[in-house]
């Protein structure tokens, strides 16, 4: 039993700080690459407009900065924008380094 103990307070303890690192280099990304990041558009896909917390969830492309694609929400920069996505719009657009998105617009 006291072994069975220990293995899982290593376990844990090992999970913990690599879980930390991921969160890390994300935000690292974000900030080094945040000339270019400003000027290119990348396609996304709206999955939800979240007016009252002033963001949207994109299914997103690799961006600039050199996060892989994946699902995220973003602040955008002008709430107005909300009004003009809907949910399973495919949109283009551009954030900075603190992932605003900061350019917007509708995607063919
Ligand atoms: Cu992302």
């Amino acid at each position: 039993m006291k072994y069975l103990l220990t293995l899982i307070a290593v376990t844990a303890g090992l999970a913990a700080p690599a879980l930390a690192a991921d969160k890390m280099e994300h935000m690292e990304h974000g900030t080094m690459h945040a000339a270019a990041a400003d000027t290119a558009l990348t396609d996304g896909l709206v999955k939800k407009v979240d007016k009252s917390a002033g963001k949207l969830t994109v299914a997103h492309g690799p961006l600039p900065n050199g996060m892989p694609g994946m699902t995220m929400a973003f602040h955008v920069k002008d709430a107005g924008w909300l009004d003009k996505v809907k949910e399973g719009q495919k949109i283009r657009f551009a954030i900075d380094d603190k992932m605003t998105i900061t350019r917007l617009e509708a995607a063919q």
